[in-house]
């Protein structure tokens, strides 16, 4: 049965940002969706097709979020589309160089949909830095399929179409039963008042669903209300029997002298550690001091006291560059331009056209757009290949880090601190220039 698109099935790449889902995702349509080397570069959802043996897939390339708490927009595009959007499957990509730190999503996931295939992606840089995953391990510990792959290299994308092709067309007989992360026995406990009542409320097709919701109701994630109320017509808000149990179970929890916040702490502590557990059983780190200038450098990098100040005369320094740099050919732009005008003023006069066409298309348009020209081309050369410099060092990834508590109290997050700076570099250089 053809389904969204005239597909056969929709498949849903989700993952942390910067693990390489839309460089899958490109490989595997044609696309030419943007990648780079710093996060949050996909905002919005989106769509490409492939086929493999009889099958038309539906990809769907999602934005990339550590966590889906909903705390930002993206959060909330991932999670709507993985709880309602109602993908076939879910293609959880995770950074081989740091599973640890990407299984909080995958569990996270876990708890939203049964049909999760996770795609260690970045197999080369783990390579290089001698870091080996047992994914076979890591499948049996999870309880879903995991291909390893690198996102240039074909075979490996041919490798993950193979798995998601059999999980989907054996989809009945499947195997696999993903893990479900077992809470702390006060979390449990919590879960286990509430999650009858939000299964009765929810339709068939969703009840995989409410030990999620409980876990979000628990956690007064007041966004999942408005999802549900907008994706499933459903109000948990004004639910009397759900808020009847929520207020009994805050009402426990303070007597026990307990409280939301340390079921929520609680919640966190069990994915971090479940995650160090799996890490521990699965990666094995041949040389354990692989990143250790790395990290060195990073603890300078992103530091209270050094990380700031290192930033700014980083920037200053690609400023000054970009300003000082594009004087030469800026002059050398204006002196051809201006020769240029010279001849079109004596051809006008050549051909005795009127003082007002002359002004018009010589001195208004000519003159404008090439005075642009002259004054912002040469600062946009200079610093977009210096921005790319610093993306490829891995550098941009610590300025949204640095920034984003500044970001935040302006309700943004750091990684906008990127946009900022391109914006910034360009324009204030060109303007400084005018
Ligand atoms: N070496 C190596 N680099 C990769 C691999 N996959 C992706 N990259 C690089 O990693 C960077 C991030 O890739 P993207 O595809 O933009 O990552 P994304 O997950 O879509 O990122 P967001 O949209 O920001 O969430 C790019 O510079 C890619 O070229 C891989 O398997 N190996
Ligand atoms: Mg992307």
């Amino acid at each position: 049965m053809k389904k969204q698109y005239g597909c056969d099935y929709t498949i849903a790449f989700a993952g942390n940002p910067n693990v390489g889902k839309t460089s899958i995702f490109n490989n595997l349509t044609g696309m030419h969706q943007h990648t780079g080397n710093w996060p949050g570069k996909t905002v919005s959802n989106a769509y490409g097709k492939c086929s493999y043996n009889d099958k038309d897939f539906l990809l769907v390339d999602l934005p990339g979020t550590y966590s889906l708490m909903s705390n930002s927009s993206e959060e909330e595009i991932a999670r709507d589309y993985i709880c309602f959007g109602n993908p076939d499957l879910c293609v959880v990509v995770v950074d081989a160089t740091c599973l640890e730190r990407n299984l909080n999503l995958v569990f996270q996931i876990l708890e939203m949909t049964p049909n999760v295939i996770v795609c260690v992606n970045l197999l080369d840089e783990a390579k290089k830095k001698s870091i080996e995953i047992n994914l076979e391990l890591l499948s049996e510990l999870l309880g879903v399929p995991v291909v390893g792959t690198i996102a240039n290299k074909s075979k490996t994308l041919k490798k993950l179409l193979e798995v998601i092709y059999s999980t989907l067309e054996n989809h009945n007989n499947i195997q696999s039963v993903p893990s479900k992360l077992k809470y702390s026995p006060d979390v449990e406990e919590c879960i286990s008042m509430i999650e009858e009542d939000v299964k009765s409320k929810l339709p068939s097709e969703k009840q995989y669903l409410s030990r999620w919701i409980s876990l979000k109701l628990l956690d007064e994630n007041i966004s999942i209300n408005e999802a549900l109320k907008s994706s499933l017509h459903i109000d948990l808000e004004n639910d009397s029997d759900i808020q009847e149990k929520l207020n009994q179970i805050k009402a426990d929890l303070s007597n026990e002298s307990s409280s939301i916040t340390s079921i929520r702490d609680s919640i966190v502590s069990s994915i971090i550690s479940e995650a160090e557990k799996i890490r521990e059983k699965t990666c094995i780190f041949a040389n354990s001091k692989y990143n250790l200038k790395s990290r060195k450098i990073d603890k300078i990098l992103t530091s209270k006291k050094f990380g700031i100040p290192i930033m700014i005369a980083f920037l200053a320094v690609i400023f000054w560059i970009t300003i000082a740099g594009a004087n030469y050919p800026s002059s050398l732009l204006s002196n051809m331009f201006g020769t240029i005008q010279d001849k079109l003023l004596i051809i006008f006069h050549n051909l005795n056209i009127p003082e007002f066409w002359t002004n018009l298309l010589i001195y208004g348009m000519y003159q404008t757009v090439t005075w642009v020209i002259a004054v912002m081309l040469p600062p946009m050369a200079i610093f977009f290949p210096l921005f790319t410099l610093l993306e490829d060092l891995g550098y941009l990834p610590r300025i949204a880090f640095n920034l984003d508590n500044y970001f935040k109290k302006a309700c943004s997050t750091g990684k906008q601190a990127l946009t900022m700076c391109m914006g910034f570099g360009c324009n204030a250089a060109g303007v400084i220039r005018l």
